[in-house]
């Protein structure tokens, strides 16, 4: 046992004061007639909990990750393993995600990085065996190395963009052997810091290609899952073509990768990019694109990717509000969070993780309430009635024209104001619901 101080979380209820249990996860409840659990696959992200250990730019390491092993030999990536199957077990959660240079130091060869990965995922397949816990998605790290310094797909050479191929291909294999559900492309280096050596079109047209053909060699291969772009606007690039939902969509209708690819929404990302959690997430379910989920949150005041571990109840309220409303996730909820770099102890690893699926518990229940109270649905629909009869309904079929509606607008003379949005009316029945 690596956590030995650390028991099986359980669920204490609202009122407990035990900083390892859980105050609203209760995954056997039933919420919309679904389990808790249900409504909430939870993923634990390999990067940030088993290898993230609080450096940043000025200072080094905080918290030991060594999990009893010497680091960068693959001693330690079984510690890893060990450590992260006792953990997620212990807090029930039942899928995990992973970059490939997560599982195992990454050699000089890519032959020797391949032998590698081969050893561990035969580790990881022996650890699943009498548990419920599954991958949830698997991709590629084509962002570290100093290769991917101009992009991957996106890479001025073309060597480089075979070596991105050639490690798509190596995490797909991993990611159908370890079952996952999900295969992510997150494009941190493909953008550009000036357009002065940037042939844009090319570049993004490159992207398409390496898609298209991790689609075929997925397929190929046994992969039924969906394909995720995860939109992030800038960091570690100045910008960055999968800017947000919006753009991502765009560009998987452009290059036909619409059928394949779903999105997955990061909320921090979301708000980098100038918009709300919400927002990116109703950009994606409205297209029919709301795949899976990065959960954590970014500090309003500071203008970079923090990764912070969601308290925040009211976007975590509005985040399950737009996934109950579109019936759940392909994927799930991937805690790409880490626990602040003075929380270094084992029991913080713990804590952020139950403060993270408590916060989401609570947006469940709140945005179930939300769904069940109805006043927030019943007004949009009222808002819109207009085009329930009369003009607005030929408007609406697509019955008129421009003459006919100029008639129409020349009969009225000028038309009544269009009703009041009731802003503030709907925020106060949100805090209703969220505190009443
Ligand atoms: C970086 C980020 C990544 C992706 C997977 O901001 O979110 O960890 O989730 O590459
Ligand atoms: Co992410």
């Amino acid at each position: 046992m690596i956590f030995e101080n650390i028991p099986a979380i359980p669920y204490e209820g609202p009122k407990s004061t035990n900083p390892l249990a859980f105050k609203f996860y209760d995954p056997d409840k039933i919420v919309m007639g679904k389990p808790m659990k249900e409504h909430l696959p939870f993923a634990m992200a390999w990067w940030h909990n088993l290898g993230a250990a609080g450096t940043d730019m000025f200072g080094r390491d905080t918290a030991d990750k060594s999990f009893g092993a010497v680091k960068g030999t693959m001693e330690h990536a079984k510690a890893k393993v060990d450590a992260g199957f006792e953990f997620m077990q212990k807090l029930g959660i039942r899928y995990f995600c992973f970059h490939d240079v997560d599982l195992v130091p990454e050699a000089e060869d890519i032959k020797e990085t391949n032998r590698r990965l081969d050893e561990i995922s035969d580790y990881i397949l022996e650890k699943m065996k009498g548990t419920d816990i599954k991958c949830l998605w698997g991709t590629a790290n084509m962002f570290s190395n100093p290769r991917f310094m101009n992009g991957a797909g996106s890479s001025n050479s073309a060597d480089v963009f075979a070596f991105a191929a050639a490690q798509a291909k190596k995490a797909l294999d991993l990611t159908v052997k370890l079952g996952g559900r999900g295969y992510v492309f997150w494009g941190g280096r493909e953008g550009y810091e000036t357009l002065l050596n940037t042939d844009m079109k090319f570049e993004q047209e490159n992207i398409a290609k390496l898609m298209h053909m991790a689609i075929d060699y997925g397929r190929s291969i046994g992969f039924t899952g969906d394909f995720y772009i995860e939109p992030k606007p800038k960091e570690p690039m100045k910008h960055q073509y999968d800017f947000d939902a919006a753009t991502a969509i765009g560009f998987l209708r452009q290059y036909g990768l619409d059928k394949d690819f779903k999105l997955n929404i990061e909320a921090n990302h979301a708000t980098l990019a100038g918009h709300t959690f919400q927002h990116d997430l109703r950009v994606s379910a409205i297209n029919g694109m709301l795949g899976s989920i990065d959960a954590n949150q970014g500090d309003m005041l500071l203008g970079w990717d923090t990764d912070e571990f969601p308290f925040n109840v009211y976007d975590a309220t509005m985040c399950m509000y737009e996934v109950l409303k579109s019936d759940g996730l392909t994927g799930g909820f991937n805690f790409d969070s880490k626990s602040r770099r003075p929380s270094y102890t084992v029991e913080d690893m713990f804590a952020s993780y139950i403060l993270g699926m408590d916060t989401f518990a609570l947006g469940l229940l709140k945005a179930a309430e939300l769904i069940e109270d109805g006043r927030l649905a019943a007004f949009v629909k009222e808002r819109y009635a207009s085009y329930e009869s009369g003009i607005g309904a030929k408007i609406r079929s697509g019955e008129t024209d421009l003459k006919e509606l100029a008639a129409y607008a020349d009969s009225l003379g000028a038309p009544e104001l269009p009703g009041s949005g009731k802003q503030e009316q709907l925020e106060s029945i949100v805090n209703q619901v969220l505190f009443g």
